[in-house]
Formats: structure tokens, C-alpha cells, sequence
């Protein structure tokens, strides 16, 4: 089964971040950016991902973030990969990222997978099979937001989105018990999709940080659209809101 064999190989990539030599870690900055960072771990487990997924299945496309060139996933089968989601955590060692691979056909995703090695937490959902954390079915909150938590990624690399997103930010503090930052996009959508927190927002994400979450919030229960309504695009960078089955989230659009 292609998702056992998936799952399989990111556990083992998830033990190379685990067992990582701090003293290696050094940041690089990308893209002349200061606090964007890209160690030599991201690129280490890219790659085996590469290796251990095309030999899964050679047919696909593959997609990774710390790709030079990015191919196109609009037709036949891909992989969107996610080495490390959560990078900065990880170059401050404060345990919480996430590997994240999704499967696509003809540009739909078919497989999600995410792991949280430092939670040994493996979730994953097949399009039409529901949602799954270490074998155990998970669905979406049913609170409505008064009696929930609210997530978001503050997108601090856009500059251009940041009094956007902290104005969102107060409309859903105002509305929810208290607000969660964890630094992972993959990991707030998981977290939207066992029901652990009600809304998630981000206004900027990329299609990696989200292919896999994203079906994984859908299959539990949970609704995926952009902030501002409308289908999120695997095509490109959107803005990303999920939600479980209780929060209204019509305010932001406000
Ligand atoms: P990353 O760690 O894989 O880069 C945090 O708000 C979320 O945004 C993380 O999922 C992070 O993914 C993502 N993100 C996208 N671009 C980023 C950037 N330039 N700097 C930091 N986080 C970024
Ligand atoms: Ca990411
Ligand atoms: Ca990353
Ligand atoms: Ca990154």
C-alpha cells in the first residue's frame, strides 16, 4: 500500500531530524531575507525524501520546497514536500516542526501526511478515507469559536501582510478564549483536524506548507478555503483558513 510506504519513509526521515547535531544547524538566510532560514537539514531530508518517495512511485513529479525548480503538478501523480515545516523552530531548537508530503494526481491531493517527530504524532488522511493520527481516526472541534482556540501564523517574512494579519488577529482574540502561535503551518492544520483548536488562519502560505494539512483538515471534518472565501490553489502561494465544524469565520471577511 502506497500510504503505508509513505508514512514509512517519513518516519524515517522524521528520525533525521530527531537525531540532528545541534552544532550543524547553522542557518543560511534565503532570499537576502534575515529571518528567513534554510539549514543543511532541510536540504538533507529533501533529499531523502526525493530518493525514498521516487522509489515509491517513479511516475510522480516531485515538488520540494528546497527545489531550485519547481515542477508542475497539474497533471499525472506529484509529491509535495515539505522537508522541514517549521525550520526556525528547528534552528532554535524548540521541538515543534513537521515533515509534510502530500500525494497529487492531475493536481488534486490524494494522500496527506504530516509528522511531528518530537511527538512521535504521524497523521495522515487518503481522500475519501477520513483522517488519521497514529492509527486513531480524528475529526475537527465542534465548539463554536466563543469556547475555542485560535491559530495563525503571523507571515512575518511578508512585510506587506503584517498589519493585515495582526488585524485579524485581534477581530479572532476578541472572539476566541486566547490565541496559539506554534510556528508550523503543517502542525496548526493537524492540530484544526483532531479538534485540539477551532480556526487556523495564515495569510501567506506556500503550496507545501499546506497540500498535506489541508486534506487532513477536510477529511476530519474541517473546511480549507482562503482567508478571504474561495478555494485555496495548490498552484501557488494563498492565504490559508481552516476550521472545524462550529467556528464561523464569515467576520474576517469583513
Ligand atoms: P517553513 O518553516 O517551512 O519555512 C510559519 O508562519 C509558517 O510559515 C511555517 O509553516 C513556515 O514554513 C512558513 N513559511 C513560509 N515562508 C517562510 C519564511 N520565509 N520564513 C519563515 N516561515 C515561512
Ligand atoms: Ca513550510
Ligand atoms: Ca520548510
Ligand atoms: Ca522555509
Amino acid at each position: 500500500m502506497i500510504l503505508e510506504q509513505i508514512i514509512q519513509a517519513v518516519r524515517e526521515c522524521g528520525e533525521m531530524i530527531l537525531q540532528a547535531d545541534r552544532t550543524q544547524a547553522a542557518a543560511e538566510i534565503k532570499d537576502g531575507q534575515s529571518n528567513n532560514l534554510v539549514t543543511k537539514y532541510d536540504r538533507a531530508v529533501q533529499e531523502a525524501l526525493r530518493d525514498k518517495l521516487l522509489e515509491i512511485a517513479p511516475q510522480a513529479h516531485f515538488v520540494g520546497e528546497e527545489e531550485d525548480v519547481h515542477e508542475s503538478i497539474a497533471r499525472g501523480d506529484a509529491f509535495v514536500v515539505d522537508p522541514i515545516d517549521g525550520t526556525t523552530n528547528f534552528v532554535k531548537d524548540y521541538k515543534c516542526s513537521a515533515i509534510s508530503v502530500a500525494m497529487t494526481h492531475d493536481g488534486t491531493q490524494e494522500i496527506g501526511v504530516v509528522y511531528n517527530p518530537y511527538l512521535d504524532e504521524m497523521f495522515y488522511a487518503q481522500r475519501g478515507k477520513g483522517a488519521f493520527c497514529n492509527g486513531k481516526p480524528i475529526h475537527v472541534s465542534e465548539k463554536p469559536l466563543q469556547q475555542g482556540l485560535t491559530l495563525f501564523g503571523s507571515a512575518s517574512y511578508y512585510k506587506e501582510l503584517v498589519d493585515d494579519s495582526f488585524r485579524l488577529l485581534r477581530l479572532c482574540f476578541d472572539r476566541s478564549m486566547d490565541i496559539r502561535r506554534s510556528g508550523s503551518a503543517a502542525i496548526d492544520l493537524c492540530t484544526i483536524a483532531a479538534g485540539r483548536a477551532e480556526l487556523y488562519f495564515e495569510l501567506r502560505l506556500q503550496p507545501w506548507d499546506y497540500a498535506a494539512g489541508s486534506l487532513i483538515v477536510r477529511e476530519a471534518g474541517g473546511s480549507v478555503t482562503r482567508v478571504e472565501g474561495g478555494e485555496i490553489d495548490l498552484t501557488k502561494a494563498c492565504s490559508v483558513l481552516a476550521t472545524g465544524t462550529g467556528a464561523d469565520p464569515s467576520f474576517l471577511r469583513v
